[in-house]
């Protein structure tokens, strides 16, 4: 066993050093549109941080800009530098290659365009255009939609990061002026949504969540103190009142997806923050329902810190 072990050790070397910071995938799906991908390597030992825009974008000095007159480069199925690294496409998914793990990124995708390794991004501007894509992953539990949200024991994913912002993240300040954390239950064809809200200032008929979901008009729910709750016929909606932390929800409606036993959902939960003297700022698990679909089997852990780990049901944390 330990000999096995020793073997083990020397046939998988840290090959880190042959990985690049960050890779551009320019992709055109099955549908003929064209997006890129913007995956970060900067810390080897975790999972790549993987984005997406809309349109192809290529990247000069490290700042994107929009690739119109991009002329195609040949041969885009790229290895990296070693042979730890590379980017496939396999029966339209497309793959990232690392030296430890192979990660599925998009789907439905027609051909690899061009495929560019940076050795560095500029955040800021990265930011702007491109965004995370998280599918919601539901957990076969019921829920109560009762205002109470102690049964949401699960870990729920954390909606705090810029790359989260829809739009311009000029008037966003961060996680405490809106961000937000969703879970997601299915169960006995009833899918549940739990959202507490983060917002310095909640404007009554202003602020407001959306819920997107494939073949359905976008759901627009006021945000208020204890406001009324209108949703559409079949669902169901409870706002959580008496938290110290902005406000909470649980929403229910009807799983009307032709493949209930998935546990990915395609839906998106956006919050739109309306501030006085302020644009509305957009907060959302995913740019688009559609976007969800092509990327939403990638998963990476939560972003660095607590946030990470929350739990919808701590309605007393600050
Ligand atoms: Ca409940
Ligand atoms: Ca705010
Ligand atoms: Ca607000």
């Amino acid at each position: 066993m330990l000999i096995l072990l020793a073997i083990a050790c020397f046939s998988a070397p840290d090959r880190s050093g042959y990985l690049p910071k960050h890779v551009a995938v320019t992709l055109e799906f099955e549908d003929g549109q064209e997006g890129t991908l913007l995956a970060d390597l900067v810390e080897p030992h975790l999972p790549p941080v993987v984005r997406i825009s809309e349109n192809a974008w290529v990247f000069r000095d490290g700042i994107p800009v929009p690739a119109s007159s991009r002329e195609p480069l040949p041969g885009a199925h790229a290895d990296g530098p070693g042979d730890g690294f590379g980017v496939e496409l396999e029966d339209g998914t497309v793959l990232l290659r690392l030296p430890h793990d192979t990660i599925e990124v998009a789907h439905d995708v027609e051909q690899i365009v061009e495929v560019a390794m940076l050795p560095e991004v500029d955040t800021q501007a990265a930011n702007l255009v491109f965004k995370s894509v998280r599918a919601l992953h539901a957990a076969a539990l019921p829920a109560r939609i009762d205002g109470d949200l102690e049964e949401w024991t699960g870990r729920s994913l954390p909606v705090d990061q810029p790359a989260q912002i829809q739009g311009d993240t000029e008037d966003w300040d961060g996680p405490r002026d809106g961000s937000m954390a969703v879970a997601t239950r299915v169960h006995h064809e009833r899918i549940s949504v739990a959202v507490r809200l983060r917002d310095d200032q909640l404007l009554e008929n202003a602020d407001r969540l959306e819920i997107l979901a494939p073949g359905l008009p976008t759901i627009s729910i006021p945000v208020g103190p204890a406001g009324p709750c209108e949703v559409p016929p079949g669902w169901e909606c409870a706002w959580v009142d008496a938290v110290s932390f902005g406000t909470g929800i649980e929403l229910s409606m009807p799983d009307t997806r032709p493949d209930s036993a998935s546990q990915q959902l395609d839906i998106v939960v956006r919050f739109v923050d309306v501030d006085p003297n302020e644009s509305p700022t957009t907060i959302a698990t995913a740019p688009s329902t559609a976007a969800v679909a092509l990327f939403g089997l990638y998963q990476r852990p939560g972003p660095s810190g607590s946030g990470a780990n929350s739990r919808i049901s701590t309605t007393t944390s600050p």
